[in-house]
């Protein structure tokens, strides 16, 4: 299949590029430099050293010798050039990894909400636009996010994408099924409840064939792809903006920094591993919907933990200290969250689960590399509004 990614040098991305082209994919890239960019910004780097995109590719066709060919363009912004690699490369899929990802980042100021706003929305908008202008039969496999629905579940089982509701009918009650109701956590996650949107309408007018992953979070750094040269890892993020959950635990934990848990750590997370995720996209691509289909959602997450969960299973690995520190989110101190996933499964996903995967993780990423790592970074400085940062301010 040929395969075109956007974003493909990113932390999802790269290890995805990599998945299909060794499984015989013709895989193109593109991606615009701006998660490199946004690093300078915020004077933040990988804890693994990451060379340049052509470097990551020239090494890759030292060692598989596959060719992975890169464009730079920021989707979104560059539409004609965008249409030009469509038409030029005529991709029977694309993924699209395109949109700032980071919900701390999104919540900094007035500019961050905007950006993420203004590069999400259009990037989503353009690849549609795009591939209907090309005419193309093109399947759009978009990485989505378990956030589109909020959190927290009163007793339900968070379905894939779609909820069966009773609505009362001039012929009596009847049932009909509606798109999951959008509740974002922050401007980040917001841009993706609008994604669903831009979906649902580009399916219905203009038949495009569409896969939404909802995924959670993600953990670990490496994929079989990435192990086999240096020059090939991937990137590992700690700092309070980007770096998620349990791997800023796992780094906080190497470098003997106590885990920074946001208030009681009641908040319950669905989690996937970076190997799994690439799995899962190759499995969406090998099961497209049909041409008309609705939009096909899936729940890309293989298992719920809370926050203090995590932090205490990190403690016990490694000896970490727990800190319990006010939380600069607006949002619940506990909360439930069930979900379903057994459309990957019926796929042939055999998740890699937290207690088989972790200490490896520790050892390979955590400990290797807590040389590189700037403590200044660690602590999470975006607040989700004035009273969280008043709440927040001065505290580690
Ligand atoms: N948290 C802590 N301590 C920390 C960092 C985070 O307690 O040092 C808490 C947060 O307050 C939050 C939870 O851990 O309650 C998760 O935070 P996170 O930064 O690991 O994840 P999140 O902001 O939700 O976003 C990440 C990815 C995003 C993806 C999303 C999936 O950055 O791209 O869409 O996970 S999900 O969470 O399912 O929406």
């Amino acid at each position: 299949m040929r395969v075109l990614i956007l974003g493909g040098d990113g932390f999802c991305g790269w290890p995805t590029a990599l998945h299909l082209s060794a499984r015989g994919h013709e895989v193109e890239i593109i991606d615009n430099q701006s998660r490199r960019r946004i690093d300078e910004e915020l004077g933040a780097g990988s804890l693994t050293p990451i060379v340049p995109l052509a470097e990551r590719i020239a090494a890759w066709e030292e060692v598989s010798g596959r060719t992975i060919r890169a464009h730079d363009l920021t989707v979104g912004k560059d539409y004609e050039g965008l249409l030009a690699v469509l038409n030029a490369f005529r991709p029977e899929a694309v993924v699209h990894f395109a949109e700032q990802r980071a919900a701390p980042y999104s919540m900094k100021s007035a500019a961050h909400k905007r950006y993420t706003v203004d590069n999400n929305l259009n990037a989503t908008n353009d690849i549609l636009a795009a591939i209907v202008d090309s005419g193309l039969d093109v399947h759009l496999a978009h990485l989505g996010t378990m956030g589109v629905y909020g959190y927290g579940t009163s007793g339900m089982a968070i379905p894939e994408g779609y909820l069966t509701v009773k609505v009362q009918t001039t012929e009596g009650w009847a049932e009909r099924e509606i798109l999951y109701p959008a509740n974002p956590g922050s401007i980040y996650h917001l841009t993706k409840t609008q994604d669903a949107l831009l979906f649902q309408f580009y399916a219905k007018n203009d038949g495009v064939r569409i896969t939404d992953l909802h995924q959670g979070i993600v953990w670990g750094t490496q994929t079989i792809e990435t192990r086999l040269d240096p020059r090939l890892v991937n990137r590992f993020d700690y700092d309070g903006d980007y770096g998620t959950v349990l791997n800023r635990f796992l780094m906080q934990a190497a470098v003997g920094y106590p885990l920074t848990v946001h208030g009681p750590g009641g908040q319950t997370r669905a989690f996937i591993n970076i190997q799994d995720t690439v799995r899962c996209v190759e499995l969406a691509l090998a099961h497209p919907p049909a041409r008309g289909e609705r939009v096909k959602v899936m729940n890309q997450m293989t298992e719920c933990w809370r926050v203090r969960e995590l932090a205490e299973m990190v403690a016990r690995l490694t000896g970490a200290k727990v800190a319990h520190l006010p939380n600069p989110r607006a949002e619940a101190d506990e909360n439930e969250l069930m979900v379903e996933n057994r459309r990957l499964l019926s796929y042939g996903l055999d998740p890699i689960t937290l207690e088989e995967g972790l200490l490896m993780e520790v050892a390979e990423i955590a400990r290797a590399y807590a040389h590189r790592a700037d403590h200044a970074k660690i602590p999470c400085v975006s607040a989700w509004n004035a009273e969280r940062a008043a709440a927040t301010s001065g505290a580690g």
